[in-house]
């Protein structure tokens, strides 16, 4: 048999509240709403999420805005601000970098870590759970819970049982005994209609779902049974993916109409551009190469790339260097069937670089930074359709681009 593997799970407690809670000092203890503003009640938008103070008011993320405001006119509402959030995303990944090699990013605030080979430095997973909880703090100065289990399942619902800053170990052992009195509604793959389905059986706790005739199972649902038996035992294998293996970010559009027309194509660059840098910024990630890839109307395809000294996640530069890219390509009116913009050469230590690089204008800095935040928090409540910035040129709207 293998050996026991050793999965952990952490999860950044009330992440951007977190952040403001701790670049404010005068909001200290006072509940903490991010998210939209609340306009006096009359505000529209979600929350994205509050402090633990905020929550005892039964505040929650994705409630609207109006409602927490109701429940707590006198906490402090504020807008998101995602370059520090998406800032301590990448330091969090570089403490995570400290205990294996085997992370895979869930989300910004979340990961899983395969530590079954390098537990072992560290002692205890009581041991490894303290230096990690102290290692994050030092770094960041926020808290996270960790949840260390035999598998993914397992790790993911431990992390969450003792929020905030909990530490929750579920030896091998224990963990059918761990699972059963929860909810069904707690394992992978069981969305609602499943849970309805499930509780026409007299299935409501994983226990229940666990005793049930595994090929009756089977026979109601399929496959999909079948896993749904094995996850309420704790049968769970699947293996912790590590980042590295996301190289690349990128984005590309097929034209409804092959084009020749240059101001569409600077316009879905931008477009494309804009995505890609949310992407990025949504995942922490700052690259140094941007690809520009055009396919013509009898499918020949190029790319150009170029590797720039810094790496970046925000808008004006990819548009501007993947415009650059494409300059470089003859297009002789040929008309144009696919545009695509990549940006990878991801750099952990991009923060790092950036105390030692002096920008050259600061304040136009400040104000992209404001306007990136901005945007970002408009895009986290509304979706990509909602805003643009803007080419010198308009154009109609185009059907959705494909992701790559
Ligand atoms: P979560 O980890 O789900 O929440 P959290 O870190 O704020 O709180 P907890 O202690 O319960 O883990 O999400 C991480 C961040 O993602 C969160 O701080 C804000 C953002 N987010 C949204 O913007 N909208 C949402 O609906 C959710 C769930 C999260
Ligand atoms: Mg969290």
């Amino acid at each position: 048999m293998a050996a026991e593997r050793v999965i952990v799970h952490v999860d950044m407690d009330a992440f951007f509240a977190a952040i403001e809670e701790r670049d404010h000092p005068e909001y200290r203890g006072q509940p903490i709403v991010v998210g939209a503003d609340p306009k006096g009640g009359k505000g529209r938008g979600v929350v994205s999420t509050c402090s633990y103070a905020a929550r005892e008011f039964g505040i929650h993320s994705a409630q609207p805005i109006s409602e927490a405001w109701r429940r707590c006119p006198h906490a402090v509402f504020v807008r998101p601000r995602m370059e520090p959030y998406a800032a301590a995303s990448r330091q969090i990944r570089k403490v995570f970098g400290e205990f294996t090699p085997d992370v895979e990013p869930i989300s910004i605030d979340e990961a899983f870590l395969d530590v079954t080979a390098s537990l072992h430095l560290f002692g205890t997973k009581h041991k490894f759970g303290e230096r990690m909880h102290r290692r994050i703090l030092e770094e960041t100065q926020l808290t996270c819970s960790l949840g260390i289990a035999p598998c993914k399942l397992v790790a993911k619902i431990a992390s969450d049982l003792e929020k905030p800053r909990g530490l929750v170990i579920v030896e091998p052992g224990q963990v059918e005994a761990f699972l059963r009195p929860l909810p069904v509604g707690s394992l992978w793959g069981v969305g609602k209609r499943t849970r309805v389905a499930l509780d026409a059986l007299g299935i409501a706790t994983i226990g229940e779902l666990a005793d049930f005739d595994r090929a009756e199972l089977t026979r109601r649902f399929g496959k999909h049974g079948e896993a749904l038996w094995s996850l309420a035992h704790g049968i769970d294998d699947r293996a912790v993916e590590p980042a590295d293996d996301a190289k690349s970010v990128g984005n590309q559009h097929t034209f409804a109409t092959d084009t020749a027309d240059p101001r569409l194509v600077a316009s879905t660059l931008m477009e494309l551009s804009e995505k890609v840098a949310y992407r990025l910024r949504h995942h922490g990630l700052r690259g140094r190469t941007v690809t520009t890839k055009i396919r013509f109307a009898d499918f020949t395809t190029l790319t150009r790339a170029t590797t720039l000294a810094r790496p970046i996640d925000d808008t004006p530069t990819i548009y501007r260097v993947a415009s650059q890219n494409l300059e470089r390509v003859r297009m002789k009116g040929k008309k144009v069937r696919l545009l695509g913009v990549t940006v990878s050469g991801f750099d952990t230590k991009a923060r790092q670089l950036d105390l030692f690089d002096q920008p050259p204008d600061r304040e136009r800095d400040e104000k992209q930074r404001l306007l990136t935040d901005a945007i970002d928090s408009i895009k986290s409540r509304f979706g990509h359709g909602a805003l643009r910035q803007g080419t010198t040129l308009d154009r109609p709207p185009e059907p959705d681009d494909e992701a790559k």
